[in-house]
């Protein structure tokens, strides 16, 4: 497609949509066929001789099917294997002309069609969705001036600094290479080796052991460019820059019980939530969000820009909300779409350029050479999910599964024979240049004095924290380190979260029945290699700031139920008024109402209507639903006595969600949880049904956790 100034994107128009139109086929009313076209009459029985006889070698269509089936699966990704993807538009709210020449960061009227992939980080393609871990949070802009890729994090730093560390920390989270386990797991020897090896790490550990790791939903978390990357405008001037995705949708978490449960009941659980809410029309949206930093303001930070293991906290340099993206369509093929989908940070438009950050530096490498692999051949960005808006003109002709034909028999440059086509786009034809940056250095493999302050930013991020969120990472630590069962790693654990938090070591030191004493030397490489064991704290930068609420999740609530999921706990006889009325009140709200029974079928009322039953309590968990409701009726006493519905009624209760009952439907509450807990907070038992909806939008009582637990 021929990118005129801004046409195609104007309105409504979706130019990445119709380009994969083409290549989009649906069998509906079409005859099979084979590869080749050719129709065939029987795809049941294979070429054999005589009805008993052996199959032969002839049978083409055999051969032809069996082979591909053979070929149907290609390499996982090496990280971020499990993902889940979706299609959507991003509009600009408004133009950042005076940062970025960027033109779809500079026209409020495009709509940049993009496509957005999330996953996991250490788990196989087929693991489950919620273990406790990073989130990727990849979106590809398909711009008129070409892909341009946000290929960030659900969390705002890194683990490591340097680029060469990455095999080792990857090698090092995935499963134990002569076992092959644990699958999808962090708690294990040689993760926890190497993270208390490696202070470095501390920052990122905090925000994987804090409720981060483990989102409700991937629509509810925040996303991180990490990098510090550079805008650059019309003149050429260059401001660094930070990337936010905020989710309107809200940031809420699971508790670490029910994630774990949710594996068993449901792996799938962030994958359906996703293509269910964008099905049902609740497109998931998230705004964009800049923090600026003027070029000279580059060393006023008691931290490094360059440094990704840090972040510019929101109270020292504000967001600046820039547009909104939604994900309003599903891959129509998962394989074509979500799989062969192929970021890079390096897949830049003119106005945006990187920094040197190390770690990002080496990305730069790495992402083009793994889909050689993964996605076979120097192709894959002919692959229509890859493929930019603007044509692709330039002398690249061959390789594995080339499918673009090039007329004529120029293929470099410079050259005459065709007119010296392609040309080289000068500035003010949109040619990209790189930022031009005074570098006078050594040649040197060595870490700047700068990047040794590890454990500032960890402790301002605990600091931070609500009392619920400092438990859950307390928690988190010790069930982590609780698996390790190399006890020397335990201790340089607990002793390296000494030097960020004496109460934190103690709890979990207290857990692991260890005491946390300080590190006896600086671990190598911690450090500069010319610094002395009594410098050792003194990279500890002052940030001046004592808690940051940016970074904590617990004032970031959905506003409003869209979405959200309610068990519906009923029998025959219920209470029509309180079913009815509760449900239509709750639909009406965009929150989905999904009916439990003792078995599948119909549930009649009390006044004799009949409603299909979803789900019985056979096959339905409460783990997967945000709250539980509980209508009067006289079937309430045959839920009484069966242990499935108590047992569901408590274990919403002990992951602190909201239950309300009704009449009768008190009952069960009874049955199921004892007097102190029915009088506590999220338990509505009023028959307001406001009440049961402000606790819905409060998504979790946190501090249930605090009394006697439910058995559950
Ligand atoms: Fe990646 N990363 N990464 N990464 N990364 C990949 O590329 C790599 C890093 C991120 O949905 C791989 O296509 C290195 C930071 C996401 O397809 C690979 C280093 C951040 C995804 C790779 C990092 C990310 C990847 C594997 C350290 C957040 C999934 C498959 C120098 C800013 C993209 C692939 C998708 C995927 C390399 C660190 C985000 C191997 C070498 C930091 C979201 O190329």
């Amino acid at each position: 497609m021929k990118i005129d100034e801004k046409g195609p994107f104007e309105d409504g128009a979706n130019p990445k949509k119709e380009q994969l139109g083409k290549f989009t086929t649906d069998n509906n009313g079409e005859y099979l066929t084979t590869d080749q076209g050719l129709k065939i009459n029987d795809d049941q029985n294979s070429l054999k001789s005589g009805e008993r006889g052996a199959t032969l070698l002839e049978d083409f269509i055999l051969r032809e099917k069996i082979t591909h089936f053979d070929h149907e699966r290609i390499p996982e990704r090496i990280v971020h294997a499990r993902g889940s993807g979706a299609h959507g538009v991003f509009e600009l709210y408004k133009p950042m002309a005076k940062y970025t020449k960027a033109k779809f960061l500079n026209e409020t009227s495009i709509k940049t069609p993009v496509f957005a992939r999330f996953s996991t980080v250490a788990g196989s393609k087929g693991s489950t969705d919620v273990a406790r871990d990073t989130r990727g949070f990849a979106v590809k802009f398909y711009t008129q001036e070409g892909n341009y890729d946000l290929v960030g994090n659900n969390m705002p730093v890194f683990f490591i600094q340097d680029a060469i560390k990455f095999p080792d920390l990857i090698h090092a989270v995935k499963p134990e290479p002569d076992r092959e386990f644990p699958q999808a797991a962090s708690a294990h020897d040689t993760f926890w080796d190497f993270i208390s090896l490696m202070p470095e790490s501390m920052h990122h550990i905090f925000w994987t052991m804090s409720d981060r790791a483990l989102p409700r939903s991937l629509r509810m978390m925040e996303g991180f460019g990490i990098h510090t990357f550079r805008f650059i405008n019309d003149e050429g001037k260059s401001h660094f820059v930070k990337f936010h995705w905020k989710p309107l949708q809200g940031v809420m978490g699971l508790a670490w019980d029910e994630a774990q449960r949710i594996s068993g009941k449901d792996s799938d659980f962030h994958r359906k939530d996703l293509w269910e809410a964008i099905d049902s029309g609740h497109f998931p949206e998230w705004e964009l969000g800049v923090q600026i930093v003027p070029q000279e303001d580059e060393h006023k930070f008691p931290f490094d820009l360059l440094d990704p293991t840090k972040l510019i906290p929101e109270e020292m340099v504000p967001v600046e909300i820039i547009g909104k993206m939604t994900l309003n369509r599903n891959p129509d093929n998962f394989f074509a779409e979500t799989e062969q989908v192929a970021f890079h940070p390096g897949h830049l438009v003119p106005g945006i350029d990187f920094s040197n950050d190390p770690l990002l530096q080496g990305r730069l490498f790495s992402y083009t050479d793994t889909q050689i692999s993964r996605l076979g051949g120097p192709n894959f960005h002919e692959i229509p999910i890859n493929k930019s808006i603007p044509d692709v003109t330039n002398n690249q002709r061959q390789g594995i599964h080339r499918t673009q034909i090039n007329t004529g028999r120029v293929s470099y440059h410079p050259n005459s024979l065709g007119g010296g086509c392609p040309f080289q786009a000068g500035q003010a034809e949109g040619g990209f240049n790189s930022y031009e940056e005074r570098i006078d250095s050594v040649k040197i493999r060595k870490r700047s004095k700068s990047f040794f302050d590890h454990f500032s930013q960890p402790e301002l991020f605990y600091n931070s924290l609500s009392k619920h969120e400092k438990r859950h990472l307390q928690n988190a630590f010790s069930f982590e380190l609780g698996k390790v069962k190399t006890v020397p790693i335990r201790q340089r654990v607990v002793n390296m979260l000494l030097e960020i938090d004496e109460s934190l070591a103690k709890i979990v030191g207290d857990n692991l029945g260890l005491i946390a004493s300080r590190l006896p030397q600086p671990i190598t490489g911690s450090i500069p290699a010319d610094a002395k064991l009594e410098d050792y704290h003194s990279f500890k930068g002052d940030l001046d700031l004592k808690e940051a609420p940016s970074l904590s999740m617990s004032d970031k609530l959905q506003k409003d139920i869209k979405a959200r999921k309610i068990a519906f706990l009923v029998a025959d006889g219920v209470d029509d008024k309180a079913f009815t009325e509760v449900k239509k009140h709750i639909c009406e709200l965009d929150a989905t109402v999904i009916i439990i029974a003792e078995k599948q079928g119909f549930i009649t009322t009390k006044a004799g209507d009949q409603f299909p039953i979803d789900e019985s309590l056979l096959t339905a968990a409460s783990v997967v639903f945000d709250a539980v409701y509980i209508p009067g009726g006289e079937g309430v006493k045959n839920l009484c006595s069966n242990a499935d519905a108590v047992h569901f009624v408590a274990e919403a209760f002990k992951h602190c969600k909201p239950i309300s009952a009704d009449g009768s439907g008190i009952e069960l509450l009874q049955k199921s949880l004892n007097e102190e807990a029915i009088k506590g907070e999220g338990i509505c038992t009023s028959g307001k049904l406001e009440d049961f909806i402000e606790d819905i939008k409060q998504h979790r009582f946190w501090s249930r956790e605090e009394t006697p637990d439910v058995p559950a």
